[in-house]
């Protein structure tokens, strides 16, 4: 387990280290890994071109309202690169409201190796999904199915067949799934956001008091459905 741990302190976590002495300091990882983890993409940001400084303020305000509700469980905002814009705003913008780090903290990688490629135990991950909840598409949502094989699309539409931008729906993964198996995941979360790009459905033309009200809706669906799975 401490190697584990050690993996997992070594990879591209930002998260500031652990203060107290070494054993004590083992005994932080070894819970911190067996907590209950969301990871979760920043929703609406890329293919639908939501404003970065806007939706980092929403992540901030609605993990500050969150954490404290969770337990000792964990969420944790993923992208793909070192260089991502939203994981800095993020991150400068929850140091100042002094979030607790053990909690809640920033992570690079591919959502659907995290486990594999870098050591971090994410029991649930969300998804930026399409109202149809089809695979493909691109982004996160593309990464995702394409990873759990074709029984997230099955275990998908048993619990719905589309989804209303501001909504979450928890749908848990059938072991049989790759992601399961190889990454530890159990249960992934459909969120669909607000779309600010003219070339996909349902665009809010530059509304971004529309916007910011259903990208408040749909964190609070996610977390919601986490708490749920949680409890
Ligand atoms: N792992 C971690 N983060 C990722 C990954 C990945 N594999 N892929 C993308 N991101 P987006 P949206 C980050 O475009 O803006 C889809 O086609 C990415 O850098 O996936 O909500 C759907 O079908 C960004 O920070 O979602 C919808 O039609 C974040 O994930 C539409 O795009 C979200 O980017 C949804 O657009």
């Amino acid at each position: 387990t401490q190697s584990h741990a050690t993996k997992e302190k070594d990879s591209n976590q930002v998260l500031e280290s652990c203060e107290e002495p070494k054993m004590a300091s083992v005994g932080c990882s070894i819970s911190l890994e067996n907590a209950p983890t969301l990871a979760f993409p920043s929703i609406s940001t890329a293919d639908f071109h939501f404003n970065l400084e806007k939706a980092s303020d929403i992540i901030v305000e609605k993990v500050e309202e969150y954490v404290n509700k969770l337990g000792n469980a964990r969420l944790v905002l993923v992208d793909l690169s070192q260089n991502s814009k939203i994981l800095s705003l993020v991150r400068a913008k929850a140091a100042e409201k002094n979030i607790d780090s053990k909690k809640f903290f920033t992570f690079v990688g591919n959502i659907t190796k995290l486990y594999s490629e870098g050591g971090l135990h994410c029991n649930v991950i969300a998804n930026a999904t399409n109202w149809r909840l089809k695979p493909g598409g691109g982004g996160v949502n593309a990464a995702i199915f394409s990873a759990a094989g074709p029984t997230l699309e099955t275990a998908t539409k048993a619990k719905a067949e589309s989804l209303s931008s501001g909504k979450a729906i928890v749908v848990p993964l059938p072991s049989s799934s790759p992601l399961f198996s190889g990454e530890g995941v159990t249960h992934v979360i459909h969120v669909l956001g607000p779309n600010m790009n003219p070339q996909r459905p349902n665009c809010l033309d530059n509304d971004y008091v529309k916007g910011c009200k259903i990208l408040r809706e749909a964190y609070s669906s996610l977390f919601d459905g986490f708490a749920s799975i949680v409890r």
